[in-house]
């Protein structure tokens, strides 16, 4: 069975973790549900699921107008999360985040209105054959619309960005390097420190997508010297529709606004509309406050865990998972980088992921199939698709033998 043996990750308590999860008690198909669909979307603690039944019970109103109680307490609890984020991620000031929807906005939000301004005919944006659709097209966007071109670092057949390929993108026109912080189809996890400054040196901002990387290590955004840090409140154990932008604030003020509307003016006549200040100039119109508050229990709970024993708990799971999946005949697994999240991304030979997806599903094992938002990543390694087994910290080594036993089942049906 399991041997966790490092320090951070003993004593990690994952059984009474998993009683903070409603969802896991469930069983699927007269099984029990084994999770391991992560990448998509965590799951919800009970914090996460009350903060946000208080709010719709008790305190709801719209946030940043009423002078009554209910909008005070609503703004209150709004923005105590976006406190806490600047703790999380370690910003300077509450005002360089931005609630947006999530990833997919943010890096819109930073093409969009950053990009228009700043890249023109004959300017270079760099990003990875690793990344996620919403880390390729914005930028694909931006390029048609002004004439730049998309330059792409290549990566290795363990699944490791080509250093030195990306050493020889930069060049003066290179204006962007956006990047992901953790692969959600390869696991990797990308040396994003040394790739900032690279891009520094050459005089280039950089955007790094956090999706994956922020539910399972800690981000220090300070360290990084990441100019933008795009993440989603979903995958962190918190409610869908809800993430986080940051921004360096001289970046940001000099930006224009991304849409127009309510609560992020000062003065509007129809001649002439001033902007509100950081970070509301970016945030238009009723937000997400139920999602926002939720958000902020999430985080809340994730730091009573401690990032740190997550990444070391979510390592033993990786080790003992690449353990048990490599003793499968016929499995390959994608993504064999040194460095690397808890992420299983695989083939087995003769078999579709599509239907190994659908067999371990009659197992109570969820499991994703398919190109994961990252074709780019397929075409690389010559697979159409993978199955993606993506673990959390309230997965066990149990789990992974249900899925292990359940491989071994596929090949059975499909011998
Ligand atoms: N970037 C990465 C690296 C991601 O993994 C995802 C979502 C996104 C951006 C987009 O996040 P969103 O919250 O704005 O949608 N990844 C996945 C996945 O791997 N399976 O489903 C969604």
């Amino acid at each position: 069975m399991s041997a966790l043996t490092t320090d951070i990750a003993a004593g990690f308590d994952v059984e009474s973790i998993r009683e903070d999860f409603p969802v896991l008690k469930q069983t699927i198909h007269g099984k029990p549900l084994v999770y391991l669909d992560n990448a998509a979307t965590a799951q919800k603690p009970y914090a996460v699921i009350e903060a946000i039944r208080k709010f719709h019970e008790v305190d709801c109103a719209n946030i940043h107008r009423g002078v009554h109680e209910l909008s005070q307490r609503s703004t209150a609890a709004y923005e105590a999360t976006r406190a806490k984020m600047k703790r999380f991620l370690n910003a300077r000031s509450k005002s360089e985040l931005i609630f947006v929807r999530g990833t997919t906005e943010g890096i819109n939000l930073v093409a969009s209105s950053w990009g228009r301004k700043n890249v023109r005919d004959g300017d270079e944006i760099i990003i990875s054959a690793m990344e996620h659709h919403s880390n390729i097209v914005p930028w694909q966007m931006l390029c048609e619309a002004t004439g730049a071109t998309l330059r792409v670092i290549p990566i290795n057949d363990r699944g490791e960005l080509v250093m030195e390929a990306y050493e020889k993108l930069l060049n003066p026109r290179t204006k962007m390097v956006a990047v992901t912080h953790v692969s959600n189809a390869l696991g990797t996890i990308n040396p994003v420190a040394e790739i900032i400054s690279m891009a520094h040196r050459a005089g280039a901002l950089a955007l790094i997508d956090g999706a994956q990387a922020a539910p399972h290590l800690k981000v220090d955004v300070i360290a990084l010297d990441a100019d933008f840090y795009a993440l989603s409140g979903h995958k962190m154990v918190g409610p869908t529709g809800i993430g986080i932008l940051y921004g360096k604030s001289k970046l940001l003020n000099a930006m224009p606004p991304y849409q127009g509307g309510g609560d992020m003016i000062k003065t509007v006549t129809f001649e002439k509309t001033t902007y509100a200040d950081l970070p509301y100039k970016f945030e238009a119109g009723t937000p997400n406050i139920a999602g926002g508050i939720g958000l902020g229990a999430a985080v809340d709970y994730l730091n009573n865990i401690g990032l740190n024993r997550i990444a070391a708990y979510e390592h033993e799971l990786l080790v003992y998972g690449t353990q048990a999946l490599e003793q499968i005949p016929g499995l390959r697994m994608i993504g064999t980088a040194r460095e690397k999240a808890a992420v299983l991304s695989f083939v087995i030979e003769g078999i579709h992921p599509h239907d190994i997806g659908t067999v371990l599903d009659r197992m109570g094992i969820a499991v994703r199939t398919g190109h994961h938002c990252a074709q780019p990543v397929m075409d690389r390694f010559g697979v159409p698709a993978t199955t993606r087994a993506s673990l959390a910290f309230y997965n066990t080594t149990r789990e992974i033998d249900a899925l292990a036993a359940g491989l071994r089942k596929v090949k059975e049906v499909f011998a």
